[in-house]
């Protein structure tokens, strides 16, 4: 069986975030050592090195709070064109970089998904939804957008790239939110995105909740891409971050997502996002985040026969 290889893109991109350090993440990933990791695992790796900014425009919303518009702008544009050309090579892995890095990562993959003909669906693994708009953005820090730019909310147009194939809300589950904005709330409530909250978590474990997810996704033959910003996982074990939220996932439940999600066999791109080495304490955060993104990419500790999501046996087919 040949494999589609492993393309790694450093995004350095820390405009979005409310304090400096994302910018160090992709180094942190190399420096922890994610390249020899996913050749250990049997994969073809091709770092890329790091994607730059498109050129900026002048840019200016009516939301004074709004922060580095123009800049987050450009690598969204940069950002889009890589994920969209990468998709048809193998499997891209986004190492930032804030997670405004995904606005550009999910309209690119989303609409390379579009013109294949396979329904995208996203796992957003994350405290905070980031689904603000432009205009509902308090604190001005556009990590906090991408989600509603993606699904195609309103009021980017004019500002950010034009949406190709917005993402689906109902293909859409987020797991391990503790931290929404007002705004966020309201607009959350509107749509077909699913929440698993850590509520959700401490009631059923993270398993059921993700199985029925992928089940979904197998029977709509769907391709899944996963976002996973740092602050998803509990503070205690991942310090690297800014904006650390208490309650957060822990470390088996982090990997047990990891694990089954290469058992479904349906994960076909991933950004890890976030990370701030100036915070983090001798590197755990990052090596936290190379192991997790190793278990998705297929790290066991026994051989166990594989679930396969895709066959499951459809009960009306015609
Ligand atoms: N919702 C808050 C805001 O818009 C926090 C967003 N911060 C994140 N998102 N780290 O993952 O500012
Ligand atoms: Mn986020
Ligand atoms: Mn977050």
């Amino acid at each position: 069986m040949t494999q589609k290889p492993c393309i790694l893109f450093g995004v350095p991109v820390q405009e979005g975030a409310g304090r400096l350090g994302c910018d160090m993440g992709p180094s942190a990933y190399r420096t922890a050592g994610l390249v020899t990791e996913l050749k250990n695992l049997g994969y073809a790796v091709e770092d890329r090195g790091n994607i730059a900014p498109a050129s900026l425009r002048d840019l200016r919303h009516e939301n004074e709070a709004i922060k580095a518009l123009p800049e987050t702008v450009a690598w969204t544009e940069a950002i889009a064109e890589a994920a969209y050309r990468a998709a048809s090579e193998g499997m891209p892995i986004f190492l930032g970089g804030d997670h405004s890095l995904s606005a550009g990562s999910m309209t690119g993959l989303a609409r390379r998904a579009a013109e294949d003909g396979r329904e995208f669906f996203v796992l957003w693994l994350d405290s905070h939804p980031d689904f603000h708009t432009l205009e509902t953005t308090t604190s001005g820090n556009l990590h906090g957008v991408p989600m509603a730019y993606a699904t195609g909310r309103r009021g980017f147009d004019g500002y950010f790239p034009k949406v190709h194939a917005p993402v689906k809300p109902e293909n859409v589950c987020m797991m391990g939110i503790r931290s929404v904005d007002p705004a966020e709330r309201a607009a959350l409530a509107t749509t077909g995105v699913t929440i698993h909250d850590m509520r959700a978590i401490d009631e059923n474990g993270v398993a059921p909740l993700l199985d029925a997810f992928l089940k979904r996704v197998a029977e709509a033959d769907g391709i899944l891409h996963v976002s996973l910003d740092v602050d998803f996982l509990d503070p205690g074990i991942a310090p690297g971050v800014g904006t650390t939220v208490p309650g957060g996932a822990t470390f088996r439940e982090a990997h047990l997502i990891m694990e089954m999600l290469h058992d479904s066999g349906l994960v076909r791109s991933l950004d890890l996002v976030e990370l701030n080495p100036f915070l983090d304490e001798r590197g755990r955060t990052a090596l936290l985040m190379v192991d997790l993104a190793s278990s998705l990419l297929g790290r066991r500790v026994l051989d166990r026969p594989t679930q396969s999501y895709r066959h499951t046996p459809k009960v009306n087919a015609a």
